[in-house]
């Protein structure tokens, strides 16, 4: 099984699940920031050119962070990566979904790739009055999605309950980007944040990081 990732990216989420699962996988990391996800030979294993995307034996290549944890936990069931009670599994995937697809994809996605996020034919005009720009608007998701997960995470330390599922790696990808941007956690996003730091697995993987 090959794993690929880049540095600053959201595939610190998958990695960390692979090493609370512990089976052996070759890791191969990319420079994301230098545009290889979107270059060949990537290209062709990932057409999509992004980050994280896990490769099978039998060559089967999986992408999309919701599939892989999914896939990840339900081959590995000895590690209860999805909790076995409905509600909780429900609480856990709103979580994982809000994060990657509002906080991330959003909110960090107009800070780090701005222009993506520009009106290609509004380029020659000036900035009308009261307008927001791509960064302002990403900053408002980010502080609005930040106040609803943290209201989420009020009442329990991990998101789906007491223990630790593929939530809590998705959770922990999208928050970790707001320290590093100069944006504080409120008070229920830093325990989690807290606790995920904690926990061997993401030391070992902030080591492959470099970041440790
Ligand atoms: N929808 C994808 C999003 C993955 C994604 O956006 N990955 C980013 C890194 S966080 C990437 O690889 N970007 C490629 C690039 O910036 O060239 C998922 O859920 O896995």
């Amino acid at each position: 099984m090959k794993f690929y990732w880049g540095p600053h990216t959201c595939a610190i989420g998958i990695h960390i699940l692979l090493e609370e699962i512990g089976k052996p996988y070759e890791s191969v990391k990319m420079d994301v920031a230098g545009g290889e996800a979107g270059r060949e030979p990537f290209k062709t294993i990932n057409p999509k050119g992004k980050v994280p995307a896990l490769v099978l034996a039998d060559g089967t290549i999986m992408t999309e962070y919701g599939a892989i944890a999914t896939w990840l936990a339900r081959t590995n069931p000895d590690k209860a990566l999805i909790p076995a009670d409905p509600e909780a599994e429900r609480r856990g995937i709103e979580v994982m979904d809000y994060a990657i697809g509002t906080l991330h994809l959003q909110g960090f996605g107009r800070l780090f790739k701005t222009a993506n996020y520009e009106p290609q034919d509004m380029l020659h005009q000036t900035l009308k009055l009261g307008q927001t720009s791509v960064k302002e608007q990403g900053r408002a998701i980010i502080d609005e999605a930040l106040a609803i997960l943290d209201r989420q995470m009020a009442s329990r330390p991990y998101v789906a309950g007491d223990a630790f599922t593929i939530g809590d790696s998705a959770l922990f990808y999208a928050t970790r980007w707001a320290p590093q941007e100069g944006i504080a956690l409120p008070p229920n996003l830093a325990g989690h944040y807290k606790r995920m730091i904690a926990r061997p697995a993401v030391t070992r993987v902030r080591r492959i990081w470099g970041e440790k």
